[in-house]
């Protein structure tokens, strides 16, 4: 299976990230993309290339365009206020307070535009979301070329990414801006899968009242974990979209065959809308050891549920996400890649 991956993704190098009142490493760092690389490389799952820029075109096909340059310019700003540290959201238009203007400060307008306030932005992140995004884009062309499969190793992560709102170590959506490029290329429907442990609440956003996307996630059930105010199994999709939004949402301590058993409930959804493209977005803190997770996979689960997404015999770019056991992630993910691959030569 062919990796693409991009070396600007050590340009994400935040020091700071907001945990249980304290100022900690992030979880989310570079060396995960780098132990990730090394098991693509030690267990040989195929060719290692560089991403095409794609520019901000494909960007603002699914983001908002003032959301986009707040995103290239926060940092600057932020520095430009007399600030030393890392730009964090720290006021927000919450319920009581939320009149339509978007502020002319930066202070404001990391309110409006986050979702959360552990991710800062630091100097570097612009630029490593953007290799995110095209990192994530070529492996869709690659896909749609051969139909077979690809492994977009993405860094920083994005499908906590909305419309216009950044958060959850995600700035920009890269499962659902490959997901639309494929579709302004002419594909007509696209599934897009996401089991990471949480819910994918920037990708439902921004598929929500649509028929051409097909969005279904596996995770924590917000009731106990992060994004915490989205992805309950009565979220449904509205409009065009009313049934082409499905969640899982499970208990903590949840393992593996209440995992595999609603993976095979949305595998069966996904056969019956007869997709052109599926698109995983794959994170791998479902592993039990999961500093901030609590789902209980093991290493072997990883290798068998990518047998049951390879033999859906569909073309499939899986995009990387979280996992935050940084000894693991490597493991993890690669057994999901492995167990596919298996599948598919498998196949008569
Ligand atoms: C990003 B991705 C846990 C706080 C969690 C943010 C988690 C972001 C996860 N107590 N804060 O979906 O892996
Ligand atoms: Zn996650």
């Amino acid at each position: 299976m062919l990796t693409v991956y991009s070396e600007k993704h050590k340009l994400r190098d935040s020091k700071a990230e907001i945990f249980g009142g304290e100022l900690v490493p992030p979880f989310e760092c570079p060396r995960r993309a780098e132990i990730i690389l090394e098991r693509v490389k030690t267990q040989k799952l195929g060719p290692i290339i560089s991403p095409n820029d794609y520019g901000l075109d494909p960007v603002l096909a699914v983001h908002d365009a003032g959301y986009v340059s707040f995103l290239e310019t926060c940092y600057s700003e932020w520095k430009a206020k007399g600030f030393g540290g890392e730009a964090i959201a720290l006021c927000w238009p919450t319920r009581t307070m939320n009149a339509p203007q978007i502020p002319r400060d930066i202070e404001g307008k990391l309110g409006y535009y986050a979702l959360a306030a552990e991710t800062a932005i630091s100097g570097g992140t612009w630029e490593a979301a953007l290799a995110s995004k095209d990192v994530a884009l070529t492996a869709t062309d690659h896909v749609l070329k051969t139909k077979g499969a690809a492994f977009a190793l993405c860094r920083p992560p994005g499908h906590h990414a909305a419309i216009d709102q950044f958060g959850g170590y995600c700035f920009l959506n890269n499962a659902a801006i490959a997901a639309q490029n494929a579709l302004d290329q002419g594909l007509s429907k696209v599934a897009l899968l996401d089991v990471d442990f949480h819910h994918g609440n920037g990708t439902q956003n921004i598929f929500y009242t649509r028929d051409d996307v097909f969005f279904l996630s596996l995770h924590g059930d917000p009731m106990d974990a992060f994004p915490h105010f989205l992805g309950h199994a009565e979220e449904t999709g509205i409009g065009a979209g009313a049934g082409l939004t499905a969640n899982y949402p499970m208990r903590p301590g949840t393992g593996y065959a209440a995992w595999k058993a609603a993976l095979e409930d949305a595998i069966a959804r996904i056969h019956a809308y007869k997709p052109d493209l599926l698109i995983i977005s794959l994170g791998v803190d479902t592993f039990q050891n999961d500093p901030i997770s609590f789902f209980k996979l093991t290493s072997d689960d990883f290798t068998d549920y990518g047998q049951l997404l390879g033999n859906m015999g569909l073309p499939t770019v899986y995009v990387m996400e979280g996992g935050y056991a940084v000894d693991e992630v490597g493991i993890n993910t690669i057994n999901v890649l492995q167990g596919h691959m298996a599948a598919q030569s498998a196949k008569p």
